[in-house]
């Protein structure tokens, strides 16, 4: 191994010596557990122990459910302005340079974070949240693999150093994938992995030199290795008649481009030295009673007053509680309904909380309102129920791509995004292949688009990545998805993987290990995982309370022959629910179609073989959507940019809207289908005249 490849991963090795021990014990713990037992929604365990009649106990039984696993020792809230916190913005242009050192390690080795970037060396403007990839016209820079670096000044307003009573918070919403941070060239924090927040509390550093301004330095790796979430290998190129000197490249066994620098928004907040430091919310509903158990963490102090109050969308208090913990009963209670499924979908309450706090030099006092939409998920052997009525899940999968930016967060794409979601009828969405931003499932609560929220497990195709290590690192991530996704209504399922290795042996117990792992940490939720194994040998299907199923008859398989279709996915959907008993999604499915190419009869890669595709897959959905699948998510909501190779024109064309968001002829077959869809089995919003423009 080279030292380029041994010092990117440091971090990441560190971190994996010390969860070895944390590995043993989770090993043990799932050979302990007996067999997964099948996810049971709020409703059914209630009714299973807990007779109607015995309300006092299905409170209790709401409490329990709030002690699930809590591994990390911090909240990560979402960052809100109150009248106790303060927010400042760092998106802009950033100081940027690449490493392009032969070992890429330059930057650590010359400590390139002791003084400004540009003292180190040339530097060019790089906007942040963007991937760097796709920005200059440097195909070095666009293909790089290694440390790259960011800096910014910042000045913040003199009380944030002068009142020793605020903490500063420094946030990055994602930085892809191992990071390490310093402020005025002393190192903050580091962490590994895209797609999720990392915080350092920088105020007491800030103060040591209050005179001159905050500079925040930002290394980011993009390299993948086996036991990164996705898994990659290096493989250094070492024939000189072939390649030049040190030559190496980065594999990766997932198809979409492995954009990497600081993709969602940096920025610092404040909070009093005592501050709610984490909210979890858990909710039910009898009748027209609702029930908001919540659970509030506090840090700084070991006492403090709390006011707990819910106010619905006028501002109106309907529960109050001067508890760190407890049920607020909602009378007459507004439930959180889908997109299509009810006429006011994604009704929000706001949870307001106020604490107040004293030691001998100061009170404290801090506010955060956090959205809290009320309602229940279920699954059985054939349905999916939301609020105890039957959810078929009509949507998409995305990706967060987009030109120039890359996986930078976009409000503008994110807002389309949302409008053709609407236009098309979806009412969900898979966040294929990993956690999207935060600011997306905001917009999926209030606009009432359901999702499973999946974590970066893809691409575990590797036996390696079955390892302890992956293991361990897997779980982690899991802890940091659940933590930060916890109180979204709109997330009703969380997905482990997407089409890994299952039929490996070690498949079993990783799985298992994962998924039990997930269903402590939040009980109210079903867990699955994306399959695109057989039926009879995957390892990790007897764990997942939806079968979640891939496949791409007459494209992978088959190709050109669409005959073949109707009885290939029959038999998948049958033998599936055969074996399992368990409600099926068809969660990938479709065909590339370069925009403008036409044949007819259908040619692959035109746009009329996708329709057929599309057309062939939805007749057996409508058999068996009477049935037992509850749902069908097309593969792609829109083309997307992935490593460059000989089945890909710039780009999957698997989108039903190009990369720059027009319809393809897919999108009005599956616009038609999803109102209809819609139209039969939810209830439209009375603003809503099928088929409308939204
Ligand atoms: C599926 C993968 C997805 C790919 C898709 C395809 O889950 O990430 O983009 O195939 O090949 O197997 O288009």
């Amino acid at each position: 191994m080279s030292n380029y490849v041994r010092q990117l991963p440091k971090t990441t090795r560190e971190a994996v010596r010390s969860r070895d021990h944390r590995i043993t014990h989770v090993t043990e713990l799932a050979t302990r557990t007996a067999e997964c037992r099948p996810y049971l929604g709020v409703e059914e365990r209630l009714r299973l122990f807990i007779p109607e009649k015995h309300r006092m106990l299905r409170l209790l039984w709401l409490f329990a459910v709030l002690d699930a696993v809590l591994l990390l020792d911090t909240g990560m809230l979402f960052p809100r302005e109150s009248s106790s916190r303060e927010l400042k913005e760092l998106s802009g242009l950033w100081v940027f340079r690449a490493d392009k050192s032969p070992n890429r390690n330059q930057g650590f080795e010359r400590a390139w974070y002791k003084s400004r970037l540009a003292e180190t060396g040339p530097v060019i403007d790089m906007p942040v949240p963007a991937s760097y990839n796709d920005i200059t016209q440097d195909s070095t820079l666009r293909d790089f693999i290694g440390w790259v670096w960011y800096e910014r000044e910042v000045v913040v307003p003199a009380r944030w150093i002068t009142d020793e009573g605020t903490r500063v918070v420094l946030r990055v919403g994602s930085a892809h994938y191992n990071s390490v941070v310093w402020v005025n060239g002393e190192k903050v924090t580091e962490h590994a992995g895209g797609h999720l927040p990392f915080e350092a509390e920088i105020g007491s550093l800030m103060r040591k030199d209050p005179t001159r301004p905050c500079r925040i330095t930002i290394a980011v790796n993009n390299t993948l290795t086996l036991e990164t979430l996705p898994p990659g290998t290096i493989q250094h190129m070492n024939d000189p008649i072939k390649y030049p000197d040190g030559y190496f490249v980065q594999n990766i066994y997932f198809d979409f481009f492995n954009y990497a620098g600081i993709h969602r928004p940096v920025l610092l907040y404040t909070t009093p030295k005592v501050y709610v430091d984490d909210i979890t919310v858990v909710t039910d509903f009898l009748d027209n009673t609702g029930f908001v158990r919540y659970q509030v963490s506090v840090k700084g102090a070991a006492t403090a007053t709390l006011k707990v109050t819910l106010m619905d969308k006028d501002g109106h208090c309907v529960a109050s509680s001067n508890e760190a913990s407890g049920v607020l009963k909602v009378v007459d209670v507004k439930l959180w309904w889908p997109y299509l499924m009810h006429e006011n979908p994604g009704y929000l309450y706001s949870m307001e909380v106020h604490l107040m706090a004293a030691d001998e030099r100061s009170t404290y006092e801090d506010v955060y309102a956090l959205p809290v939409g009320i309602r229940t998920v279920k699954v059985t052997n054939t349905q999916f129920l939301i609020n105890n009525k039957p959810f078929y899940f009509h949507g998409v999968n995305k990706h967060e791509d987009s030109d120039i930016r890359g996986k930078g967060l976009d409000w503008p794409l994110i807002v389309k995004d949302f409008n053709l979601m609407k236009w098309l009828g979806a009412n969900s969405f898979r966040t294929s292949h990993y956690p999207y931003a935060e600011e997306i499932l905001q917009m999926c609560d209030r606009h009432g688009i359901v999702v499973i929220d999946e974590c970066p497990g893809v691409g575990i195709k590797d036996i390696r990545s079955f390892g302890n290590a992956s293991l361990a690192h897997h779980l982690d991530v899991m802890d940091e998805l659940v933590r930060r996704d916890k109180n979204h209504p709109s997330v009703v399922m969380w997905s482990v993987a997407n089409e890994p290795a299952a039929e490996m042996q070690p498949a079993a117990l990783y799985f298992k290990t994962l998924i039990t792992h997930t269903k402590a940490l939040d009980p109210t939720r079903p867990v699955t995982f994306i399959t695109d194994s057989n039926y009879a040998r995957d390892k990790g299907a007897p764990y997942v309370d939806v079968i979640c199923v891939n496949s791409y008859f007459s494209w992978y398989h088959d190709p050109g022959h669409l005959e073949v279709i109707p009885i290939q996915l029959n038999a998948q959907f049958e033998n599936w629910y055969g074996k399992y008993q368990k409600p099926i999604i068809q969660s990938e499915y479709g065909a590339d179609a370069v925009p403008g190419l036409h044949s007819d009869p259908p040619m692959m890669f035109t746009e009329e073989y996708q329709n057929a595709v599309l057309r062939s897959y939805h007749d057996i959905f409508d058999q068996k959507r009477k049935q037992y699948v509850i749902g069908e998510l097309i593969w792609n909501f829109a083309d997307f940019m992935t490593a460059q190779g000989i089945t890909r024109v710039v780009g999957n064309k698997k989108g039903i809207f190009t990369r720059q968001r027009q319809p393809k002829a897919g999108a009005f077959i599956l616009k038609e289908r999803y109102w209809r869809l819609a139209n039969e089995t939810g209830r439209l919003p009375p603003w809503t005249k099928y088929p409308c423009s939204l």
